[in-house]
């Protein structure tokens, strides 16, 4: 017994040191030369300003949203106080892949995106222009609100489990694929120039396991626009022509992570594992106690 648990020991202690040789060597190495994938990107700015032409559309490939891993999950209440300065995506009648109906200006409708995620969770803040809100429509699309498209695999193809068409309407009403569903947090507030559209989508509902830095998901975003009462007025599409099929054409999502924050996750992970070890000693110093030799 006690040749066992020395060789217990020993296999514990080279874990311990594996682990803190790990983190040791993340730091100048594994991510070196990484951007700091939080900061605001100019190439957004860019990209808001950027009017696409038709001949356009049939040579330019999708465009893609970063989403930033948070450290603290942002409380879903619609305020965004609690969210990092991450990268956005501008969606207005300029910069849509999609555009039906009529538009007057970016304060009739546009919105700015936001992404972030965790191991558990995926979030999204929305922040839409609209000079008039509405919701007097049974159909969830008949009424302001936000549309997110998501291929969670990745594998462009619109009719798996991984796959969804998340509405949120001003009113606070969820829906997947227009009916109405409970398996998103979302929180609703108004605003001076229109509403905030704030949603948690669990990650079990895209993906089979655990998301990394790196893990790339299909996602567009659609607008929809009632100023008058009775079906919607305008439709926008961020990337695609459709907002719950035709995932081929959607952009993409991609998640990220800061260097330090990826450091942080990993000394923490390594910690975790260092009190374990000394438990699990502790644990069988006191077994060897009341063991017969
Ligand atoms: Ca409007
Ligand atoms: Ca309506
Ligand atoms: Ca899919
Ligand atoms: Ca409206």
């Amino acid at each position: 017994m006690k040749r066992g648990t020395a060789i217990l020991i020993v296999v514990l202690c080279t874990v311990a040191l594996a682990a803190r040789a790990l983190g040791a060597g993340v730091r100048p190495a594994g991510l070196a030369g990484a951007t700091a994938p939080n900061e605001p990107s100019t190439s957004v700015s860019a990209q808001v300003e950027r009017a696409f032409t038709v001949s356009e559309y049939q040579t330019m490939s999708t465009r893609s949203l970063r989403s930033a891993r948070l450290v603290t999950p942002p409380t879903i209440d619609g305020n965004l106080y609690d969210w990092p300065l991450s990268e956005f995506i501008g969606v207005d009648r300029n910069t849509a892949f999609s555009f039906f109906g009529g538009i007057s200006d970016i304060n009739d409708l546009s919105a700015e995106i936001r992404s972030g995620w965790d191991e558990q969770t995926l979030y999204f803040a929305v922040e839409v222009r609209d000079d008039v809100l509405v919701a007097d429509s049974e159909d969830i699309w008949r009424d302001d609100g936000v549309e997110i498209g998501i291929d969670g695999l990745y594998d462009k193809y619109s009719w798996g489990s991984d796959d969804h068409q998340y509405t949120v309407a001003v009113d606070g009403r969820t829906a997947d694929r227009t009916t109405p569903t409970t398996d998103v947090t979302a929180a609703i507030s108004v605003t001076a120039r229109g509403y905030v559209v704030e949603m948690a989508v669990p990650m079990t509902k895209l993906l089979p396991g655990i998301p990394i830095s790196g893990t790339v998901m299909g996602f567009t975003v659609g607008l929809h626009d009632d100023d008058d009462g009775g079906s919607w007025d305008a439709y926008l599409i961020w990337e695609g022509t459709n907002t719950g099929t035709k995932a081929e054409l959607f952009g993409s999502l991609i998640f990220t992570e800061r260097l330090e924050d990826r450091i942080a996750s990993l000394e923490a992970k390594i910690a975790q594992l260092e009190r374990r070890t000394r438990e699990l000693l502790q644990i069988l110093a006191e077994f060897e106690q009341v063991t017969p030799p």
